[in-house]
């Protein structure tokens, strides 16, 4: 690519000083997990969406690569450099607008976190479903970025579903804003959503229109012990056909231990397979009941207790932080033992779950014997995180063999590779497994079109040619 210094000191004299850091750039160049990154010659922080097309016009003229960047909470290496690209961050993007009462949307700055609008919009007493862990710190953009997941997909879906509009600046510099909200529009390609899930290949968004739902009055959160992952499908399934359930998760005993022993979390039930339902509270008894007559409340094989039912806020809380607290406890387990996790964001079938967690764990400690294997997710969505923690950081063939080994075994069982993470730098040379090449060269005509010198995330998404 081209000169980065001149670049940076052509922004700088168009949009301003203010824009461009040149030191202090160290949180911006590596990822959460500290498994990707590298330097970048400067960071820029823009404030409106014309300063973004300056940048990427700029960009454009001097052949230089842009990694755009949120709250820098991506698990794919997506959002940080690798190559000596420039981060282009959202974060100044905080506004959020007023909410219409009518439609039930507001639009909000990339840069405004998750927390920040579900608190904003809670006190409309309003809800914006997509939820996550990282909430604190993922921002909007982001989110839109990868089609973000999280717990509520059973009953709410993905980003994209809530996503009415959007403005952005395509690569080629040109802006699509579109934010009139309009549910119903059917005029021509759907930008608003290919942009969602684009990974910030073809555009770097800067405003989102979200559209909001009512809350429901009360929830309520069990934690259910299984026998077996067998047993806790069938249980997920039926969970699945109440009305009412909003999250299913799953978690195995090794993960809520190491989280009750990092974490000095109080784990009330002891279980093989842990099942965390948060079911509006109108729906609860039907739950109940379902439990009652499916789940042994004399325990398994331990004689432990088999049902937790959180009575009250806190003790709600405290369910979910056992869920919730798997990623940094595994980030923590991985410090302890010299590494970083191995993370694989996949969905596999319900009915293959139970085997693919048995060939998984046998995969993976036949590529890297060292590892531990922990297994969690969205349950009901069939997507699953698969953690791999080993002594010592993994040698580059070891990175590889495991990698290929877990991926494979998801495309056999007609899985994906990518659930909900996005594919970043880590996957992008497996895509193969999950898309036909009709459907990457469909990918890499589109992203010509939009960004046709690729400036934007060159070393996301798409394999090397
Ligand atoms: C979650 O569901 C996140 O907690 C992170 O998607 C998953 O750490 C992971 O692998
Ligand atoms: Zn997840």
């Amino acid at each position: 690519m081209g000169s980065e210094e001149e670049f940076v000191d052509e922004v700088q004299s168009l949009v301003g000083r203010e824009v461009v850091r040149r030191d202090s750039t160290a949180p911006f160049e590596v990822d959460w997990t500290r498994r990707f990154g590298g330097p970048t010659p400067a960071v820029l922080l823009p404030r409106s969406t014309a300063e973004v097309v300056s940048i990427v016009s700029a960009a454009r003229r001097h052949r230089v690569a842009l990694v755009p960047q949120g709250g820098n909470t991506g698990l794919v290496g997506g959002g940080v450099p690798g190559a000596g690209e420039v981060v282009v961050s959202l974060r100044r993007f905080t506004e959020i607008g007023i909410i219409d009462p009518l439609s039930r949307q507001v639009t909000v700055g990339a840069g405004v976190t998750l927390q920040e609008v579900h608190e904003t919009v809670g006190r409309s007493g309003l809800r914006y479903p997509v939820d996550f862990g990282a909430r604190g710190s993922a921002t909007i953009g982001g989110t839109v970025a990868t089609n973000a997941g999280g717990v509520n997909v059973l009953r709410h879906g993905m980003t994209r579903r809530h996503v009415v509009g959007l403005e952005a600046v395509l690569g080629n510099g040109e802006v699509v804003s579109r934010l009139t909200g309009l549910v119903k529009d059917n005029t021509g390609y759907d930008l608003v959503g290919l942009l969602c899930g684009s990974e910030g290949t073809l555009a770097i968004v800067t405003k989102v229109r979200l559209q909001l739902t009512t809350l429901p009055s009360s929830r309520v959160v069990l934690l259910i012990g299984c026998s077996s992952v067998d047993a806790a499908m069938t249980l997920v399934g039926e969970l699945g056909a109440i009305d009412g359930v909003e999250a299913v998760e799953i978690m195995e005993r090794s993960g809520v231990e190491l989280v009750g022993r990092l974490r000095d979390s109080t784990v009330p039930i002891s279980a093989n397979v842990h099942l965390l339902v948060e079911v509006d509270g109108r729906h609860a008894d039907e739950v109940r009941a379902l439990i009652d007559e499916r789940v042994d409340e004399r325990g398994d094989e331990r004689g432990d207790e088999r049902v937790a039912v959180a009575v009250t806020a806190a003790q709600s809380a405290s369910l979910w932080r056992l869920r919730e607290e798997h990623t940094p406890s595994i980030q923590d387990r991985a410090r302890e033992r010299g590494s970083f996790p191995l993370k694989f964001d996949v969905t596999v079938p319900l009915g293959a779950i139970a085997r693919f967690v048995v060939e998984v764990r046998r995969a993976v400690e036949d590529a890297w014997p060292s590892a531990e294997t922990y297994l969690f997710g969205h349950a009901a969505d069939g997507n699953l995180h698969v953690n791999v923690v080993g002594e010592g950081q993994p040698t580059e063939a070891i990175e590889r063999l495991v990698t290929g080994s877990v991926l494979e075994l998801v495309s056999r069982v007609g899985g994906s590779i990518s659930a909900e993470h996005g594919i970043g730098v880590a996957k992008r040379e497996w895509i193969g497994l999950a898309r036909s090449a009709a459907e990457i060269s469909a990918m890499r005509a589109l992203k010509s079109a939009l960004d046709p010198d690729g400036v934007l995330n060159p070393r996301v998404l798409l394999p090397s040619d």
